[in-house]
């Protein structure tokens, strides 16, 4: 059956319904009609209730059978499946983190090939915030010694993990009380593993307590050193001007597409693809000229520091190909789905794969090394410009959407912009959110899930929360949605956003929604709430500021860990579908009420935007009364009748 029979839009973005309708009227199967196949999906998978941790197993819980073979109950194997979930996703990130590192250390050697330190700057204010000692050391002896640093960040130490010390100090202590500050990434990741092996942890709370502690090495560490090391070297993002959506890709020019998460080769086919000699070896075989864009994180990447423009979100990477217009895809880790040989196929793209730890079958292989980056990136441009010859015209079909959007919004640069032109601050952003001109902070972040029309979530819960006046910082997916809604254009934003944020926003000169990257740099989030509350005058931990996070339409095992590391640094998290914990009253209770106890954060699952925006709103006004800054506006005006019940 077709996919859009019965659910005519499977994305709110008409680029993606186009594509979608072509890939059935040619019988090219994609992610929807593979949905749609799996339905119905199990349902003790979908509660967690399913065990496969040991081979009496695999088990399932049901009211007959109330335990597993081994004894362990509903609560133990939900809680486990969950942190194993945590793990990969601390994993994902902070290998992604440390292919950084590792770059950065070949620079500092002078093995680096044409890698430098764009942006020397940050470079030590990241040594001075982790007391790297900086004083005679030039850029490279200094980009050395951070990054030994950071790498003892991910083995296991006697101390706790250094780069907590960004986390406000009454965070940082509630973290230790709670013991659940991370001691290495590494260790974290193994620790998971070791404690949901089969007669390990059984006490579902002091698991889920585990998962948290993990999911800090996630955020204030992996995450936290891979936005780090990506702005030391390839330069902080600063606002910058580019197009999303399918329609960025081009008639004339050859079209190479850079997917997955890693920046590091993506970095040097931007330096690659303005060269001269490739321009003109592109015109030589017809081609008007290069045309590189991106889809998932590393088209945030690329986007932030090069504004190179972005073909789309998670499910747009077999959608692309099907416009018949690209040349070349290149792909590292992470998001990138195993079904693109078979849509390439019935199409003249090549696919290349270049990380050597993820290889697709029928995809073409290079292993990357950062000392041949550059030559890596004109060999693979000259490849595709080869192969522009064989691109069948009459079957070509890009969508027209083209959407433009304003980027680049790291912490440094919202600190300037909020400073003007004489002091760099936060605090015009602070006295907004005191006096109630903006209400609150959101972040909004994740991905794309065939579960739900796509974009759709994203958009209505950033337009409802801007409509009331708060500010919605983005990442990953998420943002590209948005911006192919258009939200991402400071004027079609500021036109949605209620009163007193949009006159907030025009003084200082911010849009009302902010790109701050790719889902590591949500490391940039929690930083940013730190910001806000080392300004002052907003309470004395991330838990009593008027903020909370959201991912509407998650579908990763990296989100699963950023909404437990958000939830840690005691924030309120809305997902659009819940975990995979239905199966445990006392795990879903932990996640949605307990924990704010606790951590101060917690879990809410709410599918409806709307609805999630109510919820979300309820937690803002909550902040602020227990802040006491909403007294002013509820002043209330007793009649007469009143005024003498009082006396
Ligand atoms: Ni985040 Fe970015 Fe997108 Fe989800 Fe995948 S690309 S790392 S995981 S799908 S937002
Ligand atoms: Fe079954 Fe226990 Fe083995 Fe899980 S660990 S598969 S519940 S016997």
């Amino acid at each position: 059956m077709s996919v859009t029979e019965d659910r005519p839009n499977v994305s709110r973005d008409p680029a993606t319904n186009q594509m979608v309708e072509r890939a059935q009227d040619e019988g090219i199967p994609t992610v929807f009609d593979r949905y749609k196949s799996q339905q119905p999906q199990c349902k003790f998978g979908t509660t967690g209730v399913c065990c496969r941790l040991c081979h009496m197993g695999p088990c399932r819980i049901t009211t007959k059978a109330p335990q597993g073979i081994c004894g362990a109950n509903a609560d133990t194997i939900v809680a486990r499946n969950l942190l194993r979930e945590i793990a990969a996703g601390t994993a994902a990130h902070s290998d992604h983190g440390r292919m950084l590192v590792r770059t950065l250390k070949l620079v500092a050697n002078g093995a680096g090939g044409a890698y430098r330190i764009a942006d020397p700057l940050r470079l030590r204010e990241v040594a001075r915030a982790f007391e790297v000692e900086t004083e005679g050391r030039d850029d490279l002896a200094l980009a050395g010694a951070l990054a030994d640093f950071f790498m003892t960040q991910f083995a296991w130490s006697e101390e706790t993990n250094v780069t907590l010390t960004m986390a406000p100090e009454k965070r940082q202590a509630l973290w230790e009380k709670l013991d659940i500050a991370p001691h290495g990434i590494d260790s974290a990741v193994v620790e998971l593993m070791h404690r949901t092996h089969m007669g390990v942890d059984h006490d579902y709370k002091h698991l889920i307590m585990g998962g948290l502690k993990c999911s800090l090495a996630d955020g204030w560490v992996g995450s936290l050193i891979a936005t780090a090391v990506s702005d030391i070297l390839f330069g902080t993002p600063k606002p910058i001007r580019s197009r999303v959506n399918l329609g960025v890709l081009s008639e004339t020019k050859v079209n190479i597409i850079v997917h997955g998460h890693e920046p590091t080769l993506s970095e040097m086919l931007a330096v690659a693809s303005s060269e001269p000699e490739m321009v003109a070896y592109a015109k030589e075989k017809g081609a008007a000229g290069i045309n590189i864009a991106g889809i998932c994180c590393t088209a945030n990447e690329v986007l932030m520091r090069h504004g190179f423009p972005i073909a789309g979100n998670f499910l747009q990477q077999e959608l692309a190909i099907l416009t018949g217009a690209v040349e070349m895809m290149i792909v590292d880790v992470q998001c990138v789905m195993p079904s693109l040989p078979e849509v390439m196929k019935c199409f003249h793209t090549r696919l290349v794969s270049t990380s050597e730890i993820a290889q697709t079958f029928d995809a073409e292989q290079i292993t990357f090394e950062a000392a041949h980056g550059l030559e890596h990136a004109r060999n693979l441009i000259r490849a595709a410009i080869d192969n522009f010859a064989n691109r069948d015209k009459a079957r070509v079909q890009i969508p027209q959407e083209s959407m433009e959007l304003v980027a680049g919004f790291s912490n440094e640069t919202i600190f300037h912009m909020l400073g003007g032109r004489f002091r760099s601050t936060f605090r015009p952003l602070n006295d907004a959110i005191i006096d109630g001109r903006i209400r609150g902070v959101v972040g909004i972040v994740g991905c794309n899930n065939p579960k739900v029309s796509s974009d759709n979530a994203h958009v209505t819960l950033t337009q409802e929360l801007i409509k009331r006046n708060v500010l919605v910082l983005q990442t990953g997916c998420a943002a590209i949605a948005c911006a192919k809604a258009g939200l991402l254009t400071p004027e079609a934003a500021l036109a949605q956003a209620g009163d007193s944020l949009r006159e907030v926003c025009e003084a200082v000169g911010i849009p009302p929604v902010l790109h701050m990257g790719s889902c590591v740099d949500n490391s940039r989030i929690l930083l940013a709430a730190t910001n806000v509350l080392l300004e002052g005058g907003l309470g004395e931990d991330l838990s009593d500021l008027p903020v909370a996070g959201a991912a509407p339409e998650w579908m990763s095992e990296k989100a699963v860990a950023i909404g437990h590391y958000f939830v840690a640094s005691g924030l309120y998290v809305v997902l659009g579908h819940p975990l995979y914990v239905a199966g445990s009253e006392n795990v879903d209770r932990l996640l949605t009420e307990e924990m704010e106890g606790i951590t101060g954060g917690k879990f809410a699952w709410e599918p409806d935007p709307v609805a999630a925006a109510d919820l979300i709103m309820a937690h803002i006004e909550g902040k602020r009364d227990a802040l006491n800054i909403n007294q002013k506006k509820e002043r209330k005006l007793y009649d007469m009748k009143e005024r003498r019940e009082l006396v």
